[in-house]
């Protein structure tokens, strides 16, 4: 079993009969995998079976799941990846300030949840949108748009109301939802789930990587929320929780992409071979931390204003 989960590991399996509905299914059948990976390899396939994706989410899927950004369209320009948001406006201009960052000079992509639970969320959604940066979806834009059809239906008295939006309703943080125009709720209905720069080896993506799951069939769900994997029963699950058994997602994933995300902000800065975790938690009063990947390496960050809000709070 530990060879089989090295080759797992070794080779992030599977083939595209590993959706996430399968992943439960008995390990004999994921040995053939084992051995149909090590023929066959698709990173950077970006053919998604939908169908397959329906469980556990809720949300609208954009167009392009999984978006590439080749080395023409970067050209000369810099690549600066940036942390968790969380609407913390004063924290980004002054990051994008200090690095003197533009469109023209640089590649900007953020790992998602750019916007919810900050002081100044419809302003921020704006002021990237007009920085013409990449941004993958976090499960906090995902729930701006559960949210949105929670209002909607609020208008239709009679319809089914998404669950997670029903639970989110009440929570005063989701105020600012109502004055978004269509125009932004369409762009955070495009965003993308990752974003791949093959000439770079990167991969950026909210929370994670299923490490044994080529892009093509990770799960949204996993993408926006995973922090850990369970694996003490040989069939590893992601799970939203750092406190039950398991270790950070981060800790299988061996590579050769490296991977670039958020959404932990309890483990803050986490710097692996294969992995940059970027959420240090500037919405708490910690920082908001980017990291330059071209031409160089270079980790750059800027302390919050102020405890934002608290990490606890619920409503
Ligand atoms: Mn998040």
């Amino acid at each position: 079993m530990l060879f089989y989960r090295h080759l797992c590991q070794k080779y992030r399996l599977f083939s595209s009969q590993c959706s996430y509905s399968a992943q439960n299914s008995c390990i004999t059948s994921n040995m053939g995998a084992v051995l149909g990976m090590l023929l066959f390899r698709q990173p950077y396939n970006t053919c998604v079976d939908r169908s397959k994706l329906k469980q556990r989410h809720v949300v609208p899927l954009p167009e392009i799941m999984h978006h590439t950004v080749s080395a023409e369209e970067i050209g000369d320009r810099r690549v600066l990846i940036i942390g968790d948001v969380h609407g913390c406006l004063e924290e980004l201009q002054e990051l994008i300030d200090s690095q003197q960052v533009t469109c023209d000079n640089t590649v900007i992509i953020f790992c998602g949840d750019i916007v919810n639970k900050g002081p100044h969320n419809l302003e921020t959604l704006r002021y990237v949108r007009q920085l013409g940066a990449y941004v993958v979806r976090g499960n906090h834009d995902d729930h701006v748009l559960e949210q949105i059809q929670f209002l909607k239906q609020d208008l239709l008295p009679g319809q089914a109301v998404p669950p997670r939006a029903s639970i989110l309703h009440n929570r005063p943080y989701t105020a600012w939802m109502r004055e978004l125009l269509q125009d932004d709720v369409d762009y955070l209905s495009q965003l993308p789930y990752t974003i791949s720069i093959p000439s770079l080896k990167a991969i950026i993506v909210h929370a994670g990587l299923h490490p044994m799951k080529p892009l093509t069939a990770q799960h949204p769900a996993d993408m926006t929320m995973m922090r850990n994997i369970l694996d003490g029963d040989l069939r590893p699950r992601p799970t939203e929780s750092v406190d039950n058994d398991g270790l950070a997602w981060a800790a299988y994933w061996n590579g050769p992409e490296h991977v670039y995300y958020g959404h932990d902000a309890r483990r803050g800065l986490q710097l692996r071979r294969f992995s940059t975790g970027l959420d240090t938690g500037v919405l708490y009063g910690g920082q908001l931390t980017g990291v330059f990947i071209h031409p160089h390496r270079q980790i750059v960050s800027v302390k919050a204003k102020k405890k934002h809000t608290d990490p606890h709070r619920k409503k």
